[in-house]
């Protein structure tokens, strides 16, 4: 079995950067999986997360089943409700949504998650989601019904990471949301760095090479890319080796 977390935990040690794939379940067309992943071979990529804010035709069981057969790359499940739980995969972010007050995504969603999860073989990876406005209004930020914390507040914001590494996440995941304007700056990613114990994962927005390895220098131990990908897979091209200074 994939040890997600623990494999984690060594990149962060080792000063090595982790890119994780985001596929849309509602995006992808289950005949074309065998070509992407063919591409993201090419690339740095590390993990594939599988999610999305909706999944109105139920097809992530199918997408995960067709990823699972052309990668051996670690597929972890990002899902926006529990309807997208799947035991397919390796392992599921089980996110709880710091920056939000509204309970059902706070710990409704969890507690029916709970029975799906007990006897499944899904590594859980416990983690602190916090939306950051990325100046456009996202899907997550309209289907949880919740507001993003503006970039200018990172007191804020690395309060809420704060807590959440001491209610016990394991990982804290600094989200712009998917396509945002603007991503997480490099400001909030080296405060919440320089003050948190656990590994940092950011996305939303990021769709370039540059914004990429500002990411990675800034510290985010994991980069999250879905949009730059469905958009344009030349993107996979111009991430086939890159060099990240490691953080200090
Ligand atoms: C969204 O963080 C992910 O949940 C990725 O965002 O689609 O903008 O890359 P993008």
């Amino acid at each position: 079995m994939v040890n997600i977390y623990q494999n984690i935990l060594s990149a962060k040690k080792e000063g090595k950067k982790l890119l994780a794939v985001l596929i849309d379940p509602e995006k992808i067309e289950l005949e074309n999986v065998p070509s992407f992943f063919e591409k993201v071979h090419q690339s740095i990529a590390t993990h594939i997360f599988v999610g999305g804010s909706t999944d109105d035709n139920h097809q992530t069981e199918n997408v995960v089943i067709a990823i699972k057969k052309a990668t051996h790359l670690p597929v972890v499940l990002f899902p926006g409700d529990v309807s997208q739980i799947t035991q397919k995969a390796d392992g599921i972010l089980f996110l709880s949504l710091l920056s939000g007050r509204n309970p059902e995504y706070l710990i409704e969603q969890q507690i029916r998650a709970a029975p799906l999860l007990k006897n499944a073989n899904l590594e859980i990876l416990p983690t602190g989601y916090i939306l950051i406005d990325g100046k456009k209004e996202t899907a997550t930020q309209k289907v949880s019904n919740t507001k993003p914390i503006a970039q200018e507040n990172s007191e804020l914001i690395l309060n809420t990471a704060l807590a959440g590494e001491f209610s016990g996440k394991k990982l804290i995941y600094l989200e712009a949301g998917s396509g945002a304007t603007e991503a997480v700056s490099q400001k909030i990613i080296t405060v919440v760095r320089n003050n948190l114990s656990i590994p940092l994962i950011v996305g939303g927005g990021i769709r370039s090479k540059k914004q990429l390895e500002t990411a990675f220098n800034a510290g985010s131990d994991l980069v999250v890319i879905g949009t730059a990908f469905e958009n344009d897979e030349s993107f996979f091209e111009d991430l086939k080796s890159t060099k990240f200074t490691e953080y200090n």
